[in-house]
């Protein structure tokens, strides 16, 4: 059974050397994006790591292999192949058959942090799914972090999500959530929520300082950044409210459950708007790479 991490030579010799390494998960590109603009981002987070002196690690299940840092065909085909979102649960399974999959945050930071990766970019973290008391849809991705030493950079959740009751799970299990430069939540396309936080951070090394009190405590949860876009590039919130309304309640209608929910409403979001809520996604996610580089080269830097 084929079922150990492979590490990209590029990732093992940059860790092995304490050199930066960001983490990026790849159900983004599989279920996130729509292709083929998918690739050319998928490569292009890889690129901006790259020019900013950080190794990237894109991780994903290939042929039952979690892979830590993906060759060109790699990238090619979390873009290209019809691969299975895979969540932690679902690892074990796609290992014993050598199958493929396209790790979700959770599954991403759970394999990036065995690997020895201590920063991970992603667009916005899963959460609590409106009506989850009723469906009980939680993302994994938050129970995850509870058990899973690694710093996130996401732009907050979505406004699809409960965005409410996701920050309550996360106090409850006890996962730092820093608001980068503000206090205010993000809502992934917007930079506000109605949610504040209790804790701001300015700079990359001010969030290096925290993991670095994190390990000192003992813990061992994951630290959320919440790093909101730049207001230049926010989507326009009437049009975003008016395509989130609708998307919604289309995923209803349609009686769309479990994890095909967050593909569904991501893609008719992106028709809905014409595409530009994909411009914005892509813009947001740009810039948790950026941030997260940033972060791992000023914890690099006090190694
Ligand atoms: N949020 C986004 N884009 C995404 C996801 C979340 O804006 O592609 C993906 C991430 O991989 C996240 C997953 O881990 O959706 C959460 O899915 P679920 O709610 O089924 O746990
Ligand atoms: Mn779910």
């Amino acid at each position: 059974m084929k079922s150990s991490l492979r590490l990209s030579d590029e990732v093992a010799t940059a860790l092995a050397a304490g050199r930066p390494v960001v983490a990026l998960e790849s159900t983004i590109i599989s279920h996130g994006l729509p292709r083929p603009r998918n690739h050319a981002a998928a490569l292009e987070f890889e690129s901006i790591l790259r020019e900013a002196g950080v190794t990237p690690a894109t991780i994903a299940v290939l042929d039952g292999v979690p892979r830590i840092g993906l060759d060109a065909e790699g990238v090619r085909r979390i873009a290209d192949e019809d691969l299975a979102k895979a969540s932690v649960r679902d690892l074990p399974i796609l290992a014993a058959r050598g199958a493929s999959g396209a790790t979700t945050v959770a599954a991403t930071a759970h394999l990036a942090a065995k690997a020895g990766i201590r920063v991970f970019a992603t667009g916005g973290l899963g959460g609590v799914h409106r009506g989850a008391s009723e469906t009980f849809d939680e993302s994994a991705d938050l129970s995850t972090l509870a058990v899973t030493p690694i710093t996130v950079v996401s732009a907050g959740v979505k406004s699809v999500l409960d965005i409410a009751a996701t920050l309550e799970r996360l106090e409850t299990y006890s996962v730092p959530v820093v608001g980068l430069g503000t206090t205010v939540f993000p809502s992934f396309w917007l930079r506000e929520s109605a949610y504040t936080l209790d804790w701001a951070v300015d700079t990359a090394e001010q969030v290096a300082d925290v993991m670095a009190a994190h390990d000192a405590l003992g813990h061992t949860q994951g630290i959320v950044v919440a790093n909101p876009i730049p207001a230049d590039q926010a989507w326009q919130r009437e049009e975003h409210d008016r395509v989130l309304a609708t998307a919604f309640a289309e995923a209803e209608a349609q009686g769309i459950r479990g994890k095909a929910v967050t593909p569904f409403l991501l893609g008719r979001i992106v028709e809905l708007s014409e595409g530009r809520s994909l411009e914005v996604n892509l813009d947001l996610a740009r810039n948790n790479v950026r941030v997260a580089g940033r972060i791992a080269a000023a914890w690099s830097a006090r190694a």
